[in-house]
């Protein structure tokens, strides 16, 4: 766990100043409503809403940061998205545990009327998958799934 404290570090003021509303699984100051569950029930069903689409692209220039965008979904209510994101290379490491790999995403909690967030504490020249729901008033969105890869 010590390239994540090294991480923040490396992200110095812009990962304090937006670290209360960034949880981490399992750490202490991750959101207190455990937005990690909205990714790992069995709510994505066909039923379930359709999700939100992702519209940035797959590259950034940045090294330690990206900006997510998409679109709200036209039929559906949202009143809030949950977001999360992982360094590529920990889903495929076949040594780490599912309890692992879950300890190391990072969650966000996004109000409905925003339509882009910056994404934080990011290594340079690397792969990372995100994944995103939207909220209604009943229901977990299916999951929207894109992958990027940062900046040298
Ligand atoms: C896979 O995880 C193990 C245990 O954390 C780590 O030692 C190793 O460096 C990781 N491998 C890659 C390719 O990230
Ligand atoms: C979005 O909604 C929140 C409250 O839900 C409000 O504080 C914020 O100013 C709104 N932002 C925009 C860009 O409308
Ligand atoms: C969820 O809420 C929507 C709109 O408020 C409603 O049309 C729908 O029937 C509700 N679904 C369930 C399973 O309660
Ligand atoms: C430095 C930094 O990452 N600032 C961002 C913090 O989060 C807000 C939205 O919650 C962004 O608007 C800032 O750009």
């Amino acid at each position: 766990m010590l390239w994540v404290f090294v991480a923040v570090l490396l992200s110095g003021v812009a990962a304090i100043k937006n670290s209360s509303d960034v949880g981490r699984a399992g750490t202490e100051g991750s959101l207190n409503e455990g937005p990690q569950d909205f990714f790992e029930t069995s709510s994505y069903v066909l039923l379930a809403p359709s999700p939100p689409i992702i519209t940035s692209s797959s590259r950034t220039s940045e090294p330690t940061s990206y900006l997510l965008s998409w679109k709200p979904n036209q039929d559906e209510h949202f009143t809030s998205y949950k977001i999360r994101y992982i360094k590529d290379q920990h889903l495929k490491n076949t040594t780490l545990s599912k309890n692992d790999v879950s300890m190391l995403w990072y969650y966000i909690s996004v109000s409905s009327n925003l339509t882009s967030r910056l994404l934080n504490n990011l290594e340079p020249s690397s792969l990372y998958q995100v994944e995103m729901v939207g909220i209604t008033n009943n229901a977990t969105s299916q999951l929207a799934v894109s992958s990027f890869r940062t900046g040298s």
